[in-house]
Parts: structure tokens; C-alpha cells; sequence
């Protein structure tokens, strides 16, 4: 993990967050005692950083038990930072790849969350580390899905399988597990059509494309990122739970986080769902996608 660099991309597209966790940070490099008023404050200000009412309750408890009736200073800044570290933490950074053959990513996400944006660039960031990618336009629910797609992997110089609009998208992943074992690519990575948990034949296809990829590689899908829009704040949750219910959720991509200030979410996100962010979208551009790091993450939100 190049830390400098993602430090760098994260504090940038933080921007907002940050400015949402101001006042977390303005109350815990003030002056005082941890009392009932100051962890009333605490409270509020986490909360409104849209932390989540789980995760805050669970710091500002943790904060009484060892505090209490102590001074404010940087004792309890480092406390609330490593709290806020350790509710982040996850098993597996990135991509937990198949010890032999392709490894299957799913992209699922409602429309407009940055399904196919994230893909290009989650590409581009494979094909960098020396891997071979390929990707399916599975969405074939929309009309210009699938010639975003074409377009981007042009862009970026990945292997394409599409089909036409209409298309069984359950076919096009059948032909695109049946390319990645033939012709040896490490990734394949497949786009899906946006849906709402009320369109129950979108999710149902959604179950049609796990159930081919299932088949027809071994271990697949190795994940299952969801896609969820930043500014999304503590709908995200709900958003989660919804998707869980039709396909199992390995972890989050956390797209558009350069125009939100509801970064915070991440942390109701792991903390509710287990989930954990693989990934953060910080522009439009195909550079712009960062593997999550909970220490840096933190670290920009604490930075001057
Ligand atoms: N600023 C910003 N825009 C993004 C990011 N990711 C995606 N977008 C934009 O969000 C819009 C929808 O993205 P798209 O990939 O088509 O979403 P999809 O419907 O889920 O496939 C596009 O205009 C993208 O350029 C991001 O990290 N930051
Ligand atoms: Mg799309």
C-alpha cells in the first residue's frame, strides 16, 4: 500500500468531511473536563458526521468508561481516533483474489451510483499491477450501458463481452466466465444493471448472474462490492441491506466521495452491516479510485 499516495487522493477528496468533522475535532482539542455537557457534545457532533447512531453510542460510551471526569487534551483525541480506526478495520484490503484462476467481481449498486465509472477504474488500477482484465456489460437493461462500458474499456485497453440492449444479462456473464477461463485473464469484472429493491426482476437477475458465475468458475464470485453513492449519508445502510437480501455483499465501493460530506457513513456502513469499504471514488477521472486505508482515512479526518 503506497500510504502517501492514498493519503494524498483521500484528504483531497475529503474535503467535505472533513469540514463535517470539524466540529468533532474543535471539541476535542478544546479545553475542559469530560463531563455530562461534554459528552453531550461529543454525541451530537459525531452524529451529525453522520458516524450513525450505533457507532457514536458506542464512542461516547467508551469515552465515559475512561474519561469521565478527566481533562480534555490529547489522551482522549487519540482515544476517539483509534476508536474510530478500529470500528473501520478489515480483514482483507482490496481484492481477495482466486488462488487459481479468473477471480469474478460483481458490481451491484442502484442506478447512478457509479457502477460502471467505478469499473473502468477499478480496471485500470488492475491492469497496472500487471493483470490481465476483463469486463462484462451485464447491465443490459439501459440503453447506453453497454456502449459506456465499450467506451471506457476502449479508453483504458481492457477486453470487452457484450451482448446487445434487451440481452439475458445471465448470458452475457455465461460467456464472459467461459472467455476469462479460456483465454487466461486474472479479473473479470462484471457490471449489472441499477435496480431499486421494489424492481424485483432486476434483483432477481441480479441472482441469475451470481447463480452463472457460481457455475462456472470455481470460488466465484470472489466479491461482491456494492457501489454506493458518498452523499447517500445513512441511506447507504438501508441501501446495503436491500442488495444483501438478493446477493451476499463482500464489500463497499464508496464512489463520489470528493462531493459529499457524509463520509462518515462509512463508519454506520461496517458497523450495521459488517461491510467493509474496499474502495473510494474521489472524481470522475480513471485515476480517481483509492483501495481503502482506515488508518489514513482516519488520518486525513484528524489532519490541520
Ligand atoms: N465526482 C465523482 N463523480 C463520479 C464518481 N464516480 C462516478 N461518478 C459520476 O457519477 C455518474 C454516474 O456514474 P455511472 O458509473 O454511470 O453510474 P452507474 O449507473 O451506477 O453505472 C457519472 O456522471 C460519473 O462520472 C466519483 O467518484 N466522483
Ligand atoms: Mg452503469
Amino acid at each position: 500500500m503506497v500510504f502517501g499516495r492514498f493519503f494524498g487522493g483521500i484528504k483531497r477528496g475529503l474535503a467535505n468531511t472533513r469540514r463535517a468533522f470539524g466540529g468533532v475535532f474543535d471539541l476535542l482539542r478544546g479545553k475542559g473536563t469530560v463531563d455530562q455537557a461534554f459528552l453531550d457534545q461529543l454525541e451530537q457532533r459525531l452524529y451529525l458526521a453522520d458516524v450513525g447512531t450505533q457507532a457514536t453510542a458506542t464512542i461516547v460510551d467508551r469515552v465515559r468508561q475512561g474519561f469521565r471526569d478527566k481533562e480534555v487534551g490529547d489522551e482522549v483525541q487519540a482515544f476517539v481516533r483509534k476508536e474510530l480506526r478500529d470500528l473501520l478495520a478489515a480483514p482483507t484490503p482490496g481484492i481477495a483474489y482466486a488462488p487459481a484462476g479468473p477471480t469474478v467481481v460483481m458490481v451491484a449498486g442502484v442506478n447512478g451510483s457509479g457502477k460502471t465509472t467505478s469499473i473502468a477504474k477499478l480496471a485500470k488500477r488492475l491492469q497496472s499491477d500487471g493483470r490481465k482484465v476483463l469486463v462484462a456489460a451485464c447491465d443490459t437493461f439501459r440503453a447506453a450501458a453497454v456502449e459506456q462500458l465499450t467506451v471506457w474499456a476502449g479508453r483504458i485497453g481492457c477486453d470487452i463481452v457484450k451482448q446487445g440492449q434487451n440481452a439475458d444479462p445471465a448470458a452475457v456473464a455465461h460467456d464472459a466466465c467461459e472467455k476469462a477461463k479460456a483465454r487466461g485473464f486474472d479479473v473479470l469484472i462484471v457490471d449489472t444493471a441499477g435496480r431499486l429493491h421494489t424492481q424485483t426482476h432486476l434483483m432477481r437477475e441480479l441472482e441469475k448472474i451470481h447463480k452463472v458465475v457460481t457455475r462456472q468458475v470455481p470460488g466465484a464470485p470472489h466479491e461482491v462490492l456494492l457501489v454506493i453513492d458518498a452523499s447517500t449519508g445513512q441511506n447507504a445502510v438501508t441501501q446495503a441491506e436491500q442488495f444483501s437480501k438478493s446477493v451476499k455483499c463482500s464489500g463497499i465501493i464508496l464512489s463520489k466521495l470528493d462531493g459529499s460530506s457524509k463520509g462518515g457513513a462509512v463508519f454506520a456502513i461496517k458497523q450495521k452491516l459488517g461491510l467493509p469499504v474496499k474502495y473510494v471514488g474521489v472524481g470522475e477521472g480513471v485515476e480517481d479510485l483509492e483501495p481503502f486505508d482506515p488508518d489514513a482515512f482516519v488520518g486525513a479526518l484528524f489532519e490541520e
